[in-house]
């Protein structure tokens, strides 16, 4: 057997790492009988392209950000209300891990458009980037601001004043390069590796949101494997669980001193205080609302769960 699997992003960053081990795991508990290839994002088209090559079966499995399927699943915009998962990344990885709002309700959802997710995962806490500095709302006036498809994302950067565009990643050097946007927002991995920072000023360490992307095959090609293949499969991905997370740790760590230590290309880098967080926060809380009335049907149930799921888990009031 030879599958493919398509990721959003190039070779030796988190995603493809990822899909390379899941493919070495799969192969070395098949005997080498199962065999993954691995395409890097630029290889099959956009982000946006590969959502349709994973539905239409051209590849088997993808990594797809919530971020690019807004559309076709608006419950999926849950991921972008920014302060509302916790700081702690760990926390948060062991809430996409077991909450029933994500793999019960939300999951179903992704399966009826052909996208079926196998496994949500955070790539790191984001940050802001820009040619300007961006440490109060005030800031935000009429910054043009890239972010990835999703309604609820361009939403969310509304409520700031600012003017989001969405443009996909493949774009996004030239267009800060040549100010057709001010900024953007990404993990420090991200940042560092796709060199945005050789092309922006400032870096706001805002950790605002967290970057979720998720694990998914085609449903008709995972449906009708037999009950040992899907067992590989299965096991592979739980595996991957705690490597994923491992993954981008390490690469946000260890990327951040590239920022700090590009002499040819100083960024200003600022910490946000929590007051200063909390502005952002009061601004990004009626977005919820806005959620829950336009993401899709379900979208005030599973929002509400979620919510609930997360105060459990952390202990503290989220608004
Ligand atoms: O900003 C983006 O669109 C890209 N960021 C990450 C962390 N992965 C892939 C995605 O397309």
């Amino acid at each position: 057997q030879e599958w493919r699997f398509v990721v959003e992003e190039t070779q030796g960053q988190v995603q493809y790492v990822y899909a390379q081990e899941f493919a070495d795991l799969v192969s070395e508990k098949s005997d080498g009988a199962l065999t993954i290839d691995v395409y890097e994002f630029g290889a099959l088209g956009s982000e946006v392209d590969q959502v349709e090559q994973l539905t239409d079966g051209v590849v088997e499995f993808a990594i797809i950000s919530p971020g690019f399927t807004g559309t076709l699943v608006p419950e999926g915009n849950i991921f972008a209300l920014q302060f509302l998962f916790t700081d702690d990344q760990q926390m948060n990885q062991d809430i996409l891990n077991e909450s029933e709002a994500i793999n019960e309700h939300l999951a179903p959802l992704y399966e009826e458009q052909g996208i079926m997710p196998l496994s949500f995962w955070t790539e790191g806490a984001m940050q802001w980037t820009g040619n300007s500095e961006l440490r109060t709302p005030d800031d935000f006036d009429g910054f043009q601001m890239r972010t990835q498809e999703s309604p609820l994302i361009l939403e969310s950067y509304s409520a700031y004043g600012a003017n989001p565009t969405a443009m996909s990643w493949g774009e996004l050097y030239t267009g800060l390069q040549q100010g057709a946007v001010d900024g953007q927002e990404n993990p420090i991995f991200f940042i560092a590796d796709a060199n945005f920072n050789e092309v922006q000023d400032h870096m706001t360490i805002s950790n605002h949101n967290m970057y979720v992307t998720m694990t998914t095959a085609n449903p008709d090609f995972y449906n009708g494997l037999d009950d040992d293949t899907r067992g590989i499969i299965d096991e592979a991905i739980e595996e991957m669980r705690e490597r994923g997370f491992e993954i981008q740790e390490e690469q946000n760590n260890d990327f951040l001193s590239q920022i700090e230590d590009d002499d040819e290309n100083p960024t200003e880098i600022y910490e946000l205080s929590e007051e200063e967080r909390d502005a952002f926060r009061e601004l990004a809380l009626p977005v919820r609302d806005y959620y829950r009335e336009n993401g899709g049907d379900q979208a005030a149930e599973i929002l509400d769960m979620l919510e609930q799921e997360i105060e459990d888990a952390s202990g503290e009031d989220i608004g």
